[in-house]
């Protein structure tokens, strides 16, 4: 096939990654996923994939230049997805310098080689710019708010995304940034609260756990499915031009709505009680403690509200969240009840329809 479009996927072995190579498999592309060394194997969520006779692996590391440079040297991409980071945020104020490092320079270093071997003319390239780098800014926050990052990761990504710009600006760069708000799905890494929250409704249903311990109850993130904003990012770079977006679903919950949501897919109703650090949640009907609130789960400064207004990817790109909220809770505790071997979901919740089967396959084919 003369015509095949090759993609590169930095941070392959990642939520985001696993579900574009999915995508960009389906679209007929060849895809090349960049891994880093580990001593463990990390590839679970790829594991559907790893036989597709399109689908490549490749060392290399996002503070490595040489590795960098060697890649795309050889592969010589339409289209560079680079989605690699050091992405917790808590984690990146225990280790600020590599967030910089991985997050900041890493991308510096992959437009430097672009630039190095002239791939500016042929290669199009996406940046995984994030929400966090609004920080507290007003909500609801789009392309024209100022930045206010308050945690190393949000500053990184921060240098990240000016540095796309000013290659896009100096060098005539098809760079854009996907600003993009939270999005999750059943292969969201478990240190995150909502993956951590459905694992601990299924284990708490299982009788593995006996409550789910949490930080911040408050904070209020726009949460949509990780699905619909991988194929957000591929749209960005069919563009002529390129440019910079927000995805977001223009919904906002609190993390107590969500573990409120997540139980009630498992047909338990939380009631909440007392305040701050003592408040808990409680089984409504048995008056069992589920929820307890845990101090050293608090970050140094928090980011309280992150809505997004995705007018302008609706307008340009025609790009819209399509999965509500209370479908990706539901997906989620559905696939964390059966990684535990729980009975169906919709055998326990009688009536109750779920949608994507397909992607339900999928998902538990490489669930880690
Ligand atoms: P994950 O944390 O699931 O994946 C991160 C990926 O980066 C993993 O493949 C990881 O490899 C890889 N990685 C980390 N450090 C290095 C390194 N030094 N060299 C090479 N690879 C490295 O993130 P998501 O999939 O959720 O997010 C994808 C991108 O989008 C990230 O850049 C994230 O910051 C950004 N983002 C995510 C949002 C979200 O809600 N998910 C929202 C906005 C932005 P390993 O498996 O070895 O750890
Ligand atoms: P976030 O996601 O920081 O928004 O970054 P995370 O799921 O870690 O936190 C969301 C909110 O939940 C609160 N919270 C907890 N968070 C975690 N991880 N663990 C807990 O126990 C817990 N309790 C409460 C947090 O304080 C926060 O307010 C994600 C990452 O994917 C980034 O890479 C990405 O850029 C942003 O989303 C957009």
């Amino acid at each position: 096939m003369g015509t095949q479009k090759n993609a590169v996927i930095t941070g392959i072995t990642g939520q985001d990654g696993a579900l574009l190579a999915r995508l960009l498999l389906e679209k007929g592309y060849r895809v090349h996923g960049m891994r880093r060394y580990a001593a463990n194997d990390h590839t679970a969520r790829l594991r559907p994939l790893l036989s597709h006779p399109h689908f490549h692996l490749h060392y290399g590391d996002m503070t490595d230049s040489g590795s960098l440079f060697a890649l795309l040297h050889k592969l010589q991409p339409d289209e560079l997805y680079n989605l690699a980071a050091m992405s917790h945020v808590k984690v990146s104020f225990d280790m600020p310098g590599y967030a910089a490092d991985v997050d900041g320079l890493g991308t510096v270093r992959l437009l430097e080689a672009m630039r190095t071997l002239g791939l500016q003319g042929k290669t199009r390239f996406y940046q995984a710019s994030s929400s966090e780098m609004f920080g507290n800014a007003p909500a609801p926050q789009n392309e024209a708010t100022p930045f206010q990052p308050c945690s190393p990761y949000a500053v990184a990504k921060l240098y990240a995304y000016w540095m796309v710009r000013t290659y896009r600006d100096s060098y005539g760069f098809h760079a854009s940034n996907g600003i993009l708000f939270n999005h999750e799905s059943a292969l969201r890494g478990e240190e995150f609260a909502t993956r951590k929250i459905t694992r601990a409704v299924a284990a708490i249903e299982a009788g593995t756990l006996d409550r789910l311990t949490i930080g911040n109850l408050d904070s209020r993130r726009d949460w949509g499915h990780a699905r619909d904003y991988v194929e957000g990012m591929w749209t960005m770079l069919q563009q002529d031009g390129a440019d910079d977006y927000v995805l977001a679903s223009g919904r906002a919950h609190s993390v107590r709505d969500f573990v409120t949501a997540a139980f009630a897919c498992n047909g338990v109703p939380v009631v909440w009680r007392g305040r701050g650090l003592d408040e808990m949640g409680y089984h409504a009907r048995t008056g069992a403690l589920l929820v307890q609130v845990d101090p050293a789960l608090f970050r140094p400064s928090e980011v309280n509200h992150l809505l997004g207004d995705a007018a302008k990817a609706r307008r340009v790109l025609g790009w819209q969240a399509k999965t509500p909220f209370h479908v990706l809770v539901r997906d989620m505790v559905r696939a964390d009840r059966a990684a535990l071997g729980l009975k169906p979901w919709y055998n326990t919740v009688p009536g109750v329809a779920h949608a994507n089967d397909d992607d339900f396959e999928f998902f538990l084919d490489a669930a880690e």
